[in-house]
């Protein structure tokens, strides 16, 4: 696929502007904070001044990278905000609502760069790259474009982005590109093992206590080809695992070999739940999140959902047969 590059109105925005405040979406994942911390990072070395406001606090796992703890946290502006900002950048927000922070932002010019499907263009200057791997890559893209070298904190960043979003390279976006980018990472000072060991291997016991529980509740479907699994409140209560314990749950029913996608659903309230879908090849799952007001990529997505776990488990099961159907009916008959 071609490689969108940054558009002039974007670059001619960014050598004007000299203080921006830079976020991501509601329960930032690592492509978002290490795009975030890195596109600040990038612009300070131009000499600007940036702030990073994300809605939801950083994951521990990302809290090693450098810049983390600057972070500014909540739905209560950064100090100064908005008069001693000149515009907001929005990474990963395929419409400004996904920040958490909307109204807030909306004070200011935003700059819009995402590489989801369905990105609403509305920023007053878009960057939409849906073939790349990571934001975390068209920020590389863009550092290069700015002719800005990589220093080995910012590497790092970059590499926390690309290697989570791609699931450590495992995932269908793990493209040519992907590859590139992380030979140029490793290359600037980003030490894949240590960010393996940083985003793989520092699970909390309650984590495990959690997987447990999730795994008790594994149902199999369609002859085994669709799982689903629950998180209600009671198992975390049991667990004594928070919100933060589920990063990463949803791979384990996709590993059974004959499952071609999942839902893991999380119980966030009375009658509330959030949906986790993930699916292998092009079995798409983003259009059934879309359809529910949600978002995603084809084979990773979710939405809310107001029912109960168990409602929330079969309205899910019957999305997810009917996007195998479909799969199936695309399939040429020779395969
Ligand atoms: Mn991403």
């Amino acid at each position: 696929m071609t490689r969108i590059s940054p558009p002039e109105p974007l670059l001619k925005k960014l050598s004007e502007a000299e203080r921006f405040v830079i976020t991501s979406h509601l329960n930032p994942d690592g492509d978002a904070v290490g795009s975030s911390l890195a596109l600040a990072r990038l612009l300070r070395r131009l000499g600007k001044v940036s702030q990073v406001w994300l809605h939801d606090p950083v994951p521990s796992i990302y809290r090693k990278l450098a810049g983390s703890d600057r972070v500014h946290v909540g739905s209560e502006p950064p100090p100064g905000f908005p008069g001693s900002f000149n515009a907001a950048i929005a990474l990963e927000c395929p419409s400004l609502s996904r920040s958490g922070l909307e109204e807030s932002l909306s004070e200011l010019e935003v700059l819009n760069i995402d590489h989801h499907l369905g990105n609403e263009s509305y920023g007053v200057a878009n960057w939409v790259d849906t073939s790349a791997p990571a934001l975390g890559e068209m920020i590389q893209t863009l550092a290069e474009k700015l002719k800005l070298p990589l220093d080995p904190g910012t590497a790092a960043c970059l590499m926390v982005a690309l290697v989570s979003d791609t699931g450590g390279f495992r995932f269908s976006n793990a493209s040519d590109r992907a590859f590139e980018a992380a030979a140029e990472l490793v290359r600037k000072g980003a030490e894949p093992q240590k960010i393996s060991q940083w985003l793989y291997e520092t699970r909390s016991a309650a984590s495990l206590r959690l997987l447990q529980e999730m795994l008790a509740s594994l149902e199999l479907h369609e002859n085994g080809r669709i799982a689903t699994a629950l998180l209600t409140r009671a198992m975390f209560e049991r667990s004594g695992a928070t919100a933060e314990d589920t990063e990463g749950l949803v791979e384990f029913p996709r590993s059974i070999a004959t499952v071609e996608a999942v839902g893991l659903i999380r119980e966030t309230g009375e009658q509330q739940t959030k949906v986790s879908l993930r699916s292998r090849d092009r079995v798409n799952v983003e259009e059934i999140a879309r359809r529910s007001g949600g978002g995603g990529h084809r084979n990773a997505a979710g939405y809310r959902l107001d029912a109960n776990p168990e409602q929330a488990r079969a309205a899910v099961a019957a999305e997810l047969a009917g996007a195998l159907e479909k799969h199936d009916a695309q399939r040429p008959s020779a395969d």
